[in-house]
């Protein structure tokens, strides 16, 4: 992996996973979008990481977007295998079976916050900066951004914040419901850290197929959503971590869950 790209680090039970192009305002060109990726399926295979933070080097920007620069010369056939490699670090996230916070200091913008959104939270400092940019280079969002963004703040104010390309501060953000929590910038990671060390608390397997459920599940008729959730909650009591948490409840104690 390009560790000077990407850079990975545990924190307890948290891997923080960094991008580190600063100069650049962290923008992903096709090296930060592998080695994205690889971060994120590290932390999703290692059992003894229990949640991920995704920010942006050097504070003005968690990411500024697709790398402009690396984009400028391409046609429609050899802009696929970049598309792909965005698409494919968004899914990592959106299927990490951890829950993933998007840290974002300074600047999220087209692919920013396209990754922002494929995370399941965006916790973000009161100077954030979000927006969807690209039809003011005469493309449309390419990492998700049409699809996620119309999901979480409804198809409307999705198409306002697309068509326009404006950039919108962190109390708009938050009054869409893109935003989940404001911290101050010197607070947000040990904000988002200490959040996943309470959700690594948790049953880790039921962390894990509630975020499967929510995420799959909503986009299905209501009925299908249902018998999704009664399928992963009846198979959860095939789990040690399920008689675990009723036993320590029972027993007045706390829970050692193992993920199995
Ligand atoms: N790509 C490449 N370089 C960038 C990018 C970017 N997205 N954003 C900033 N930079 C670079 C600048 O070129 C500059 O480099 P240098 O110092 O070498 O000139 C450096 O970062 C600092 O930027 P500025 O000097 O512009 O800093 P300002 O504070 O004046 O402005 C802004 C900050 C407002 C964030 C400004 O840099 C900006 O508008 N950036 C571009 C934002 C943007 O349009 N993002 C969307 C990009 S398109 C996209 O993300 C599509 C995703 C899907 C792709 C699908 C592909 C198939």
């Amino acid at each position: 992996m390009s560790q000077e790209l990407v850079s990975l680090e545990k924190r307890g039970p948290t891997t923080l996973i960094t991008i580190n192009r600063p100069k650049a305002l962290n923008a992903l060109n096709q090296n930060v979008l592998v080695a994205l990726k690889e971060a994120l399926d590290l932390a999703d295979a290692d059992p003894s990481v229990r949640g991920v933070i995704i920010t942006g080097a050097g504070g003005r920007a968690f990411v500024a977007g697709a790398d402009i620069a690396e984009m400028v010369d391409f046609d429609g056939v050899s802009s696929e295998p970049f598309a792909q490699a965005g698409f494919d670090a968004m899914r990592a996230a959106e299927l990490c079976r951890k829950p993933v916070i998007a840290a974002v200091s300074g600047f999220a913008l087209g692919g920013g916050m396209e990754l922002a959104l494929a995370c399941d939270f965006i916790f973000a400092t009161p100077e954030s900066k979000f927006g969807q940019p690209e039809v003011k280079l005469g493309v449309t969002p390419g990492f998700g951004g049409t699809q996620r963004l119309a999901r979480l703040v409804g198809r409307n104010k999705a198409k306002d914040l697309i068509f326009s390309g404006r950039i919108i501060d962190t109390e708009e953000a938050v009054k869409i419901g893109l935003v989940d929590r404001v911290v101050h910038a010197d607070e947000l990671l040990s904000t988002a850290l200490g959040y996943l060390d309470d959700v690594a608390r948790m049953g880790p397997m039921a962390v894990a197929e509630a975020k499967r459920v929510i995420n799959d599940g909503t986009d299905l008729p209501l009925k299908e959503g249902l018998e999704m959730e009664k399928e992963a909650f009846c198979g959860l009591f095939d789990s040690a971590d399920q008689k675990e948490g009723m036993q320590a409840f029972l027993t007045k104690r706390a829970p050692d869950f193992k993920g199995k």
